[in-house]
């Protein structure tokens, strides 16, 4: 991911414990490091206070971004979830420090939640200053789409990690992301 232009990480292992993902953050983290992009550690803020993570990502429903920034004891990043524009105005408002936006489309790694479809996108930009990564069902086929209703930043989970050349496909992303015009 990193060879391919990916400008921030996040752990997310939803089936693991929290020393195990401690250990697999532990296995990352020189990786990012290296690469000068961010770690983050989805759900588990504990872990930020004993690691040099970056942050931590809490959905609508875990932690609240106060109860996350407490846990962790020390400044770093706190992103949330939101599947709406009451709840992305929401999170600015509580502090977070970026959201996600989504999900745009079906997903198998989300199957129970509803999409929301790409009609929200702009208005999700003007309503909202903090950095908005869209998500959900992302990849390169739709990928001019989500661009084309306005996402600057964008999150793709499975068609990225089951990509034969997972350095190439971050690689066409960017090129699409750095192609489009400035908000
Ligand atoms: N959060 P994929 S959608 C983890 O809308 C996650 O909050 C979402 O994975 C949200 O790229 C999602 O495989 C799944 O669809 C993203």
């Amino acid at each position: 991911m990193v060879a391919g232009g990916v400008q921030i990480i996040q752990l997310r292992a939803k089936s693991h414990g929290p020393d195990e993902i401690e250990h697999i953050a532990a296995d990352i983290l020189p990786v990012t490091r290296d690469a000068g992009i961010p770690l983050i550690v989805n759900d588990h803020s504990e872990i930020v206070t004993a690691m040099e993570i970056a942050g931590v990502h809490v959905g609508q429903d875990d932690q609240s971004i106060n109860e996350a920034r407490r846990s962790a004891a020390r400044p770093c990043i706190v992103g949330r979830s939101t599947h709406s524009i009451g709840q992305a105005t929401q999170a600015a408002e509580e502090g977070a420090d970026y959201i996600g936006f989504g999900p745009l489309y079906a997903t198998p790694t989300k199957p129970d939640y509803t999409p929301i479809g790409l009609h929200d996108i702009g208005r999700v930009h003007a309503a909202v200053r903090i950095p908005i990564f869209c998500i959900g069902g992302i990849n390169l086929d739709n990928l001019p789409a989500v661009i084309a209703a306005g996402a600057r930043r964008v999150v793709i989970v499975s068609r990225l990690l089951c990509a034969p050349d997972i350095a190439a496909y971050a690689r066409a992303a960017r090129t699409l992301l750095d192609a489009a015009p400035l908000n």
